[in-house]
């Protein structure tokens, strides 16, 4: 129970706070910032784990990397120089959002280790009543708008397998890798083929091939790979990044350029991914000479129709002699090993499942419920997810989540996306402290037209066209997650807050101009 009077300060064990944001991810921690800039220095991040980071602190797996451009993995207000290579390693990205974070001077209003556990939106006192799991018991958050930057690709989703909690050995997500099991000449079977597994599963091999371990690699459906045009910068681009002026930020937008420019090919023009097949093609036949293991690797789908994956090393790799690529479907698991359709028992020691995340049902939305008393899973369960330009809920007041229903990307970095949220998020706040309203909710006429645009532009796209099953799709086959167009277009239409969209609701007082009544 929330005291009443709850506004300034902490009042009987209830936190008050304007602002409080959920996740110390990129997300998390680009709020925190431009929140403080805008002088909203009134917030608390909560975040589960131990550090700032989000999905760069927890997928420590062995070979993770980027597959986004580094020169377009950093904020756009804190560049990087001294990126080591075109494409990061985990633990340099999780360094640099460090480094971002302790110099933002918002750190002290950081408070880890400790998980939301309900939000629930207060219509009297126009707060959010925030419960929390931490470190010291439970705790309790008023906060008027809450900023959900959970991540959309964090809660692992362990495969529905018969028997997955008999066998007896390691078993690990790969966004929960376990750096203490000792895989050394082991037998390790591996679920699933995705962008984590492409890059974990090269490592293995390779740390396998000199323990004399073996692999198992289980591949319900194949992607298509292309080659990763990596390399180290040197010492002098270094230098000139640091010295030129402008010259990163050039570098940078040559290489958003040459990312956008393929987003046509996604959304209009999926045929063309004709040209990308083939040269798919043409390198699964020059790094696999088993005609059965060419074929087993190579889509029948569209490509792009799941997310395109770039390695130099995924081909080899289930081309070599400790490695076997398993297509039979998985029936179930022994306490030993792990059955297949045909009746074969693999041997396994340890089990790693590389089987994705919830991501179009997330868990949070089960723990936030709105002004009519139903939960934002209960909301979404009927026609799946949706927000107004991704970021505001109608009937959710004041609550914004950042990576919100249809703006993750298939060919760009999530940074961008996130910023441009960001700075929506602000201009809201702005326009809610100018104009003294305690209530910003947008209307259901809004967020429908809004879905309806956004539904309207997916339907050619090679994402929902491109004939095979992926994480973007809901259960009634709507893709709930991506972004269907240019990233600049949806910065445009997030450029500032819109209070026509909006019911609005001056402080202290219910909302009263609702314009969907009926
Ligand atoms: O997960 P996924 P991920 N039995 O969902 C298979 C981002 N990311 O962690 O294709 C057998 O893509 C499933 O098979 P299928 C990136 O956006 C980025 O790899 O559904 N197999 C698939 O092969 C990415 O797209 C980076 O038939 C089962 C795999 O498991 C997203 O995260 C790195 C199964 C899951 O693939 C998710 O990638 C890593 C079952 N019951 C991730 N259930 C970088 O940028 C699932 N599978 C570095």
């Amino acid at each position: 129970p929330v005291p009443d009077g709850a506004s300034e300060g902490a009042t009987g064990g209830v936190r008050v706070v304007d602002h409080l944001i959920v996740g110390a991810g990129f997300a998390g921690l680009a709020a925190a910032i431009k929140l403080d800039e805008a002088g909203e220095r009134d917030f608390v991040v909560l975040d589960k784990d131990s550090d700032v980071g989000g999905t760069w602190h927890v997928n420590t797996y062995p070979g993770a990397e980027c597959d986004v451009p580094s020169q377009l993995y950093s904020y756009s207000f804190a560049l990087n120089p001294d990126w080591s290579k075109v494409y990061s390693p985990q633990a340099e990205i999780q360094a640099y959002i460090r480094d971002v974070a302790a110099r933002s001077g918002t750190l002290d209003r950081f408070v880890f280790g400790t998980e939301v556990t309900d939000a629930t939106w207060d219509e009297d006192r126009q707060r959010w009543i925030v419960t929390t799991e931490g470190p010291d018991g439970p705790g309790c958050y008023a906060a008027r708008t809450l900023v959900v930057g959970a991540g959309g690709l964090s809660e692992p989703r362990l495969p529905d397998i018969d028997g997955i909690d008999d066998f007896a050995g390691e078993t690990f997500h790969s966004a929960r890798w376990n750096h203490d099991a000792d895989l050394a000449g082991k037998r390790v079977a591996v679920i699933g083929t995705g962008a984590s597994a492409i890059q974990l599963v090269p490592e293995l091999q390779r740390l396998l091939a000199e323990s004399g371990g073996h692999l198992d690699v289980y591949q319900r459906t194949p992607n298509w790979v292309i080659p990763r045009n990596e390399r180290a910068y040197t010492a002098l681009e270094k230098r000139l990044f640091r010295t030129v002026p402008g010259l990163q930020r050039a570098v940078r937008g040559a290489v958003y350029a040459q990312l956008e420019a393929r987003v046509p090919v996604f959304t209009r023009f999926p045929a063309l991914m004709r040209v990308v097949e083939a040269q798919v093609k043409r390198r699964i036949a020059a790094a696999i000479e088993d005609p059965d293991l060419r074929a087993a690797v190579t889509p029948s789908y569209r490509a792009g129709c799941k997310r395109i994956l770039i390695s130099n090393r995924w081909y080899p790799a289930l081309a070599a002699d400790n490695v076997e690529l398993v297509t039979d479907a998985i029936t179930k698991l022994t306490p030993s090993g792990v059955v297949t359709a045909d009746g074969t028992e693999r041997p396994a020691d340890v089990l790693v499942v590389a089987t994705g995340f919830h991501v179009t049902e997330p868990p949070i939305a089960t723990r936030i419920t709105g002004r009519e008393g139903r939960t934002l899973a209960q909301v979404w369960d009927g026609a799946g997810m949706a927000a107004y330009k991704g970021t505001t809920i109608h009937g959710f007041p004041n609550l914004f989540q950042v990576v919100g229903p249809n703006t993750a990307l298939g060919h760009s970095s999530m940074i961008y996306v996130i910023e441009s949220q960001v700075r929506y998020i602000v201009s809201a706040l702005t326009a809610m402290r100018r104009d003294a309203l305690a209530v910003v909710e947008p209307t259901r006429a809004a967020q429908e037209s809004w879905t309806a645009a956004v539904r309207r532009r997916m339907r050619p796209t090679v994402w929902q066209t491109g004939g095979c099953a992926s994480w973007y799709l809901d259960r009634f086959g709507n893709n709930t997650t991506l972004w269907p167009g240019q990233t600049f277009t949806f910065r445009r239409h997030l450029s500032a807050f819109d209070p026509a969209a909006y019911d609005v609701a001056p402080r202290r007082t219910r909302p009263s101009t609702r314009q969907e009544a009926t």
